[in-house]
């Protein structure tokens, strides 16, 4: 699997350095105990290669010592952050190792229904799914996500949602943060599915 790595090793090492400085002040750290933000693995969703996203159930602290039953996408709780490009064919590889269907929606993408997802797609318990997206619209934020007949509200709150980020030209022109989980950070404001 391929890990975005756009971040260049000096600018990650001002904003580790500005991260570690900040954690352990002696003002703060004497008066908090910082949880940090949990940040998805960033995708690389520009070279051809089929993005692999396992449909998994998995275990996540919301709470310090309890345990709660999640669900994810190749991960404990949620799925990792998969950024494309305007021009590309963004290839999927859902696996469902959950022993109930799933279909999988791409929120926000314009491609044409067989391959968006919707309920009319399920994937079988144990099952395999691997739609091309045709990626030709304007830089865009947009999320896949359980559109699962009857079961979407509880397999996504459960965490089987994740971000597709969409750049072009246009988008790489302007002066917007970029530095993935420093000042560009993947946070969902609630569903709107
Ligand atoms: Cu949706």
């Amino acid at each position: 699997m391929k890990v975005l790595n756009r971040i260049s090793r000096r600018r990650f090492l001002i904003g580790c350095a500005a991260f570690i400085s900040a954690r352990f002040h002696p003002t703060i750290w004497a008066k908090t105990t910082v949880t940090k933000l949990p940040i998805p693995t960033l995708i690389d969703g520009t070279d051809g290669e089929p993005v692999e996203l396992k449909i998994q159930h998995g275990m996540w602290s919301f709470n310090p010592n309890i345990g709660t039953s999640t669900l994810g996408f190749s991960q404990d709780y949620l799925g990792p952050t998969i950024r494309t490009r305007q021009g590309t064919e963004l290839t999927l590889h859902y696996q469902n190792s959950l022993n109930e269907g799933v279909a999988v929606h791409g929120h926000g993408l314009h491609v044409p229904g067989e391959v968006d997802g919707g309920p009319q797609s399920v994937i079988g318990a144990g099952e395999k799914w691997q739609p091309t997206l045709s990626i030709r619209q304007p830089a865009a934020t947009c999320w896949y996500h359980s559109h699962t007949h009857g079961k979407t509200g509880e397999q996504v709150y459960r965490g089987l949602a994740g971000m597709i980020i969409i750049d072009d030209d246009h988008s790489d022109s302007l002066d917007l943060p970029n530095l993935y989980g420093l000042d560009d950070l993947p946070i969902h404001s609630g569903p709107n599915i």
